[in-house]
Order: structure tokens, then sequence, then C-alpha cells
């Protein structure tokens, strides 16, 4: 069993992931780690301290655990990142040009995701192809593209077996979002179930790509598991399952809240957003290594609704 380091778990996407890992590899083949933490929900496992720009820190853990595949989650997210974008351009090019020169001679295997975030202004907005017009204008979206082109660059120059996936936006119950454009469709699930009104920062009809979290653990995992012929994109795959507007999601939620109510006050991420496609196409991904979604918009919104209601103590 190929032991597995996750840099940036204890984050949104880092937990979930983490959680699912050791479930399928055993716990002890999943070392997770983080600038923080650990967060309870991956307590129960190998777990150290780590700041991915310190080099020879990761280094260190490549050794002492005998890592074969890397799991590299931590980035500054698109919201977050216009608030200081220097850092933010260090943060997320820095440590995926670490993890890529490991990949070279010590790791085996690399994840490292990307975003919806790499199109931009120019981009078709509909049905958003794999290969198409790519102007990104935040500096998370410049930084996703430039991740993207270092990818295929060391998997072409030095056979690196890099594998990536340009998310959308990710909605779960487990974990918080941090500091990105999509956040308000998981902030509006706590709302709801406290019994308050949302004020998204986003206008009604803005509609973004989403994805319910095991769907995008799910189509981690499977592009990570597929047969190295299988895997023919080395920048990164779309990935898509459904997209809706914050007034859709407000809608679908009133099926089971009738009394919730949505006020719109939009701040600089209406900008973000708009630069961003409404919908993806996916069919790259679905051919190569049999992508499939599992959730859709009243799915999502049954699932949040149910685990939240039974896990939030008032
Ligand atoms: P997050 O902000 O929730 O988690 C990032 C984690 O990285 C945090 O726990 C943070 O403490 C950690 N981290 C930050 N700086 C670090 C450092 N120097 N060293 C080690 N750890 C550090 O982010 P997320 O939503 O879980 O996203 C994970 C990845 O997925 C990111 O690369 C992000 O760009 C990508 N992604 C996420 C989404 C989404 O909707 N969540 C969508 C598209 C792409
Ligand atoms: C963000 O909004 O920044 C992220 C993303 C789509 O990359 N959720």
């Amino acid at each position: 069993m190929n032991k597995i380091l996750i840099v940036g778990a204890c984050g949104q996407l880092g937990t979930e992931l983490t959680i699912k890992l050791r479930e399928l590899k055993g716990k002890d083949n999943v070392v997770a780690t983080d600038l923080r933490g650990p967060v309870d929900l991956i307590a129960d496992g190998p777990f150290e301290k780590l700041d991915i720009l310190d080099k020879s820190q990761f280094h260190d853990l490549l050794k002492k655990y005998q890592i074969k595949e890397v799991y590299h989650l931590a980035a500054v997210l698109s919201a977050k990142g216009e608030q200081d974008p220097q850092f933010a351009w260090r943060l997320n090019m820095e440590s995926l040009m670490t993890v890529l020169e490991a990949g070279k001679d010590i790791v085996e295997k690399i994840y490292w995701p990307s975003s919806i975030a790499v199109f931009g202004p120019g981009t078709p907005k509909q049905n958003t192809p794999q290969d198409t017009i790519m102007d990104p204008n935040t500096v998370y979206g410049i930084s996703k593209l430039a991740g993207e082109r270092w990818c295929e660059y060391y998997h072409d120059k030095y056979g690196v077996d890099i594998r990536s996936l340009r998310y959308p936006g990710l909605i779960g119950y487990k974990t918080l979002p941090g500091g990105g454009t999509t956040d308000y469709a998981v902030d509006i699930f706590h709302k709801a179930i406290a019994g308050n009104s949302f004020e998204c920062f986003l206008n009604e009809n803005t509609v973004l790509p989403m994805m319910y979290m095991d769907d995008a653990v799910k189509a981690t995992i499977d592009l990570m598991e597929a047969p190295i012929g299988k895997v023919r994109v080395r920048s990164s795959y779309n990935v898509a399952a459904m997209s809706f507007s914050p007034s859709q999601i407000t809608s679908e939620i009133q099926k089971h809240y009738p009394d919730f109510v949505t006020r719109y006050v939009p701040d600089f991420r209406q900008q973000i957003a708009e630069g961003w496609p409404s919908t993806i196409d996916d069919s790259v991904a679905r051919a190569d290594w049999g992508w499939k979604n599992a959730f859709d918009l009243p799915e999502l919104v049954e699932t949040m609704l149910a685990h939240l209601k039974k896990e939030i103590v008032f």
C-alpha cells in the first residue's frame, strides 16, 4: 500500500478527503498535514504540522513516512487572494513547485486541484469546453492556470505522474469553506437550518457550477486510481455536476423551509463570479476515466439539510 501525505488536510476539501482515504487505505497509510490543527474529524490518524513553504520540513516528512503519493491542497482561494495578491501567488506557486520537484525522484504520484477560476471573462460561459480561451482576472485564477501549465510541463519533461481536476464550488456539511467566491452556497444552509435569513454577497441571477463534496472526493480518488493510460490530460480536467444561481438554491431550500428568505447585497465577489463560467462541459473526463456525478441540486439540498439538522446543536 502506497503511503499518502495530504498537504492542507484541515481545510474544507482536505478534511473530507483524509476521512475517505483513511477509510479506503487504512488510517496509518494516510498522513494528514497542515499549518494548523489537527481538526477533530481527522485527529484519529497520523498528523504533522507542516508549512509547505518550508521545503526541508516537507522533505523530512516524505522520508520519515516513506511517502509515495502526495495530495497537495493548500492554497489561498479566490476571494481571500484578492486581499493579498502577492502572498496568494507565493503560496500557490511556490508550494506547487516544491511538490512537483519532489515528483521527479521521490514521490510516485501527485494530486493537485485546479479550479473553474482558470477561466475568465473571455471564456465561453455556457458549456465551457476542456480547451478554450483562458483569461483569468484574479490572482487565484492566474495561479491555478500557471499551475496547470507547470503540471503539464513536469509530466511531459520529467515524467511526473501529476493528476488534476478543475473543481467547481464545493459544498459539504462536515466542513466550512475557506475564502472563496462560491462559499455562499455552504453558508446559506447554515442560515436556513438556524431559522435565520441569509444575506448573499452575489446577486440573485449569478449562475455558477457547483458540486456536492462526496462527488468531489469520488472524482479525486477515481482520477488518482485510474490506469495511467487513461489519464490523457495532464494540465487539469473539467468536472461538473450542477449549476445554479443564489435564487435557484433559495427556492430549493424553500421547499423544505418555506419561510426562508435571502437578501442580495453583492460585494467585490460579484465581479469575480461574473468572470467565471455558468456551466461546464466535462465530456473529456467522462470519456477518459469514466467520471459521473451522483448529486444534482434537489439531492444536494435534501442531503445538506438532513445532515446539518442532525449535527447542529442549538
Ligand atoms: P481551505 O482554505 O478550506 O483549506 C486549505 C488548507 O490549507 C487550510 O486548512 C490551511 O490551514 C492550509 N494551509 C494554508 N497555508 C498552508 C501552508 N503554508 N502550509 C500547509 N497548509 C497550509 O481550501 P479548500 O477549499 O479545502 O481547497 C483545497 C484545494 O482545492 C485548494 O487548492 C483549492 O484551490 C482547491 N479548490 C477548492 C474549491 C472549493 O470550492 N473548496 C474549488 C476549486 C478548487
Ligand atoms: C473559490 O470560490 O475560490 C473556490 C473555487 C471555485 O475555486 N470555491
